[in-house]
């Protein structure tokens, strides 16, 4: 096979109907970025304003209303074209294109998630050539085929479920209105002989200690009908490599080899076991042994199940690898661009690591944007990251008529198969949120007798799923019950998306839930002082203020930040306090979750938030923000999702109860302290107590203290509280969890009180604090006097004596006294009661 990649030469210009366009735009050739898109085009050109910043996006929105129609020229000789076969290999267009070779049409696309291979040779000739690919503005396409096939209901404004293209390039509640057309993928011409490899497909049908089995399954296209053959090797971590052909007798276009390995090394999430993997290469021959193609690839060799057996409580969500069953911590990835062609392997590797760093295991990737590319899965792979897959549904009733049937039925297949190679990829989901939708969002009305999508996610998806990979499991929704008969959210069966807590009420709420599984809660912040910086104009820098409100696009948003943030602290009155305490508060809320579902395994064996990552600089859920700073949530979810943690919670008693997770396979035993301490830091009552926790367990230890409930009153005898300036401390070896009586706003906290000290040394600050009063989640947010410093942790809690010191790297001249005091050094103590 020979490629010749078309990536040179390309210009853009706006195409169709002109009247949205810009005077100074409307017959423009620009220079385009292949792979890439329109929005980074005009960018580039100087046409365009950064639509990430202030509220330039509101004045791009003609984009999504033009055609578009990109145009390159290239020379291909006549030996090229002597191949029996010559392929246009359009590996992810965006969205509604037609293909045209020197003016003929050589092929049309309708869904951005699948790649197209056009036969080119006709159209081509010897010497230079002219391609053009004239795409259908996505907004009207979509608006076309909703009239056309009847209106379904869609969260936002745009009928994103008309068109298969990532659904929040149409707008999210934290993304831009950014509708884009392009080439977001790379584009060839390949020319071949006899025939070549349509897919390969590695199964591994078991794998235990002592032995595993690859079932590896080839496809191919075929020129002509003679035999071939297929060979494999798989070379494993230590050198050793199985070899086997196979011939593909004439006129058939599959064939399989099992591959057995004895005493393989198995692939484990991380925390879990090591990550080995085999390489695993694939040849297809000809007659005489041509070589025609070589396919290659990194795989695992693990198993993986989803056990959903019947228990007492309902049934078990519980994802097992080689049989181990995994508390699957992490959280849910979205486009980690609006432009996602931007997403280099260095950024992908970098979040990712973000992922691993703060001790996550798991990454969702959500219906509402793509399926990752290659390099994503496998660098999870390598970092034994888990993931899991939606197919690309989301927030949506969607029509099952065609073409939608066909074009959704090719998408599954072309992924399906794409990703068995990978083993980080544990489970396929068919939707997001969609079934919830049907059952709580007054869709039915609208919906009538139409389809909506259950067959989908029902039928075709899990039976394209078993025919192609039966090695992974399949779930229909998130949430989902696992019956169309029992609730979306029912506690006892599946898995659960907790949302009351932010929407409506406070992250306590939590506490109200005992999920099989949570693959959703979340609390929104601000975005960190650096990236408000970038994205808005000084002036600007408000909590009301027309830009930053621009960059909160939840509905109600700002109200709800508020509202969660009021029950916990006064409303600040300066943009300082007001970024620490909605980042605390939000850092709070999504610990407090974690916390408490950690402390209901085994019944509940999943807690991924919403969401790691963001695709602009906005007020989000997230805790890594637009810029790839991380907020506060960020070093906290590297505590609460650390392997081994202490937590007190309020359990229905009334009563509180300290938990001992140990997420290793060592048993962790010693002493535990559990006692009541007092901000002044003198001791009450308590005492030693000997624990043995057992790999992979929870150890529950009955604390003689009652969780203070609405109404009552510190000191009041009869439910044991003491004082507001109580603590509840368990300490474990170098862990700690404190208990406070009563939130922020109704604690009297000491005013802190520290000694601090900075040093800096060949581009390296210590910033050193040492508590002289409790110091309750302090932080430093370097980032105000450097907007490249990340500081090593933030939201420690000191009590009256200890130290921590904060490091980050800087080349600049920071002062003394702003590195330590507030706005940059923050600490909790300054918003109690006053
Ligand atoms: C759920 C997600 C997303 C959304 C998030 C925050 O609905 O599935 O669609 O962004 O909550 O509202």
């Amino acid at each position: 096979m020979t490629k010749l990649p078309l990536h040179a030469n390309w210009t853009v210009k706006a195409a169709g109907d002109l009247s949205n366009v810009p005077a100074d735009i409307k017959e423009k050739s620009i220079a385009a970025s292949v792979p890439g898109c329109v929005h980074t085009d005009l960018l580039t050109a100087g046409l365009i304003d950064d639509p990430y910043l202030d509220r330039n996006e509101n004045a791009v929105t003609w984009i999504g209303r033009t055609d578009w129609r990109y145009a390159c020229s290239f020379e291909v000789d006549a030996a090229f074209l002597g191949h029996d076969r010559v392929a246009l290999v359009c590996e992810g267009l965006d969205t509604v294109a037609r293909v045209e070779i020197n003016g003929t049409l050589v092929g049309e696309s309708f869904d951005m998630h699948v790649p197209q291979r056009f036969d080119a040779r006709a159209a081509l000739k010897a010497g230079k050539n002219e391609l053009s690919i004239t795409f259908a503005s996505p907004l009207n396409y979509a608006e076309a085929l909703e009239k056309k096939l009847g209106a379904l209901p869609h969260v936002e404004k745009h009928p994103f479920n008309y068109i298969r293209k990532m659904a929040c390039n149409f707008g999210w509640d934290w993304g831009p209105a950014l509708i884009t057309s392009g080439i977001w993928q790379p584009i060839s011409l390949q020319a071949w002989n006899v025939a070549r490899i349509s897919s390969v497909r590695p199964l591994v049908l078991n794998a235990n200690a002592k032995s595993a089995t690859v079932e590896v399954c080839l496809e191919i296209e075929r020129h002509d009908n003679g035999p071939l053959t297929f060979s494999t090797a798989l070379t494993g971590p230590d050198g050793h490599t199985l070899f086997q052909n196979v011939p593909i007798p004439a006129n058939t276009s599959r064939a399989n080899v099992k591959l057995d390995v004895t005493d393989p090394q198995l692939w484990w999430p991380r925390g879990h076991g090591e990550q080995p993997l085999y390489d695993l290469s694939v040849n297809l021959m000809g007659q005489g042994g041509v070589e025609l193609e070589q396919w290659s690839s990194k795989i695992g060799l693990r198993t993986v199940k989803l056990n959903t057996a019947k228990d007492s409580i309902g049934s078990q969500f519980t994802i097992e690898v080689n049989g181990q069953p995994i508390f699957c911590k992490g959280a849910n990835w979205i486009p980690d661009d609006c432009f996602p062609h931007r997403v280099d392997a260095a950024r992908y590797r970098r979040r990712i690591e973000q992922a691993t760093g703060a001790n996550m295991n798991m990454l969702r990737i959500w219906g509402g944007g793509i399926y990752e590319t290659d390099t994503f899965y496998s660098i999870c792979d390598e970092l034994g990251v888990m993931v899991w897959q939606d197919f690309l549904f989301a927030c949506a009733a969607y029509p099952e008529e065609e073409p939608f049937q066909s074009l959704i039925e090719a998408e599954a297949r072309h992924h399906i198969a794409r990703l068995s190679k990978n083993p980080s990829l544990v489970i396929w989901n068919g939707c997001n949120e969609n079934i919830w939708g049907y059952f709580d969002w007054n869709w039915k009305d609208k919906i009538g007798s139409r389809t909506w999508g259950l067959g989908y996610y029902t039928r075709m998806l899990p039976s394209i799923v078993k025919q192609l990979d039966p090695t992974r499991p399949f779930w229909p929704g998130s949430p989902y019950s696992g019956s169309m008969d029992i609730h979306p959210l029912d506690d006892r069966h599946g898995n659960k998306h907790v949302w009351d807590a932010w929407n409506q009420k406070d992250y306590t709420v939590y506490r109200d839930y005992a999920p099989r599984f949570c693959s959703e809660f979340g609390h929104q912040a601000p975005p960190s002082y650096a990236t408000l910086r970038r994205a808005v104009p000084s002036s600007q820098l408000r909590a009301d203020s027309l830009s930053m409100l621009h960059l909160q696009k939840a509905q109600g948003g700002n109200d709800k930040l508020h509202a969660r943030l009021g029950e916990h602290f006064e409303l600040p009155s300066n943009v300082d306090d007001w970024l620490y305490l909605t980042q605390l508060n939000q850092a709070r809320a999504v610990q407090t979750g974690v916390e408490w579902f950690r402390s209901r395994q085994p019944v509940c064996m999943g807690a991924l938030y919403w969401q790691i990552n963001d695709c602009w600089p906005v007020t989000s859920w997230a805790a890594v923000d637009g810029d790839g700073r991380p907020k506060p949530l960020w070093y906290a979810t590297r505590r609460f999702f650390a392997d081994r943690i202490l937590t007190i919670q309020p359990e229905s008693d009334g009563k509180l109860y300290a938990y001992a997770i140990n997420d290793t396979s060592e048993a962790w035993q010693g002493q535990l302290f559990l006692g009541k301490v007092n901000f002044d830091w003198t001791q009450g009552p308590g005492g030693w107590k000997t624990v043995f926790i057992p790999p992979r367990s929870v150890l529950q230890v009955p604390l003689e203290y009652y969780a203070k409930r609405a109404g009552q009153k510190a000191g009041d005898e009869a439910t044991n509280i003491h004082s507001e300036s109580d603590l509840i401390m368990v300490q474990f070896g170098a862990h700690r969890a404190l208990w406070y009586f009563d939130t922020d706003k109704n604690l009297k906290y000491p005013a802190p009180q520290y000694d601090a000290s900075v040093k800096s040394d060949e581009g390296k600050y210590f910033v050193t604090v040492t508590a002289k009063t409790l110091l309750r989640d302090l932080a430093l947010f370097a980032d105000r006097l450097d907007e490249s410093a990340v500081v090593n942790d933030q939201l420690v809690t000191l009590l009256p004596g200890e130290s921590f010191t904060f490091v980050f790297e800087s080349s600049r001249n920071l002062p003394e006294k702003a590195l330590t005091s507030p706005p940059v050094l923050q600490c909790a103590n300054r918003f109690g009661k006053k």
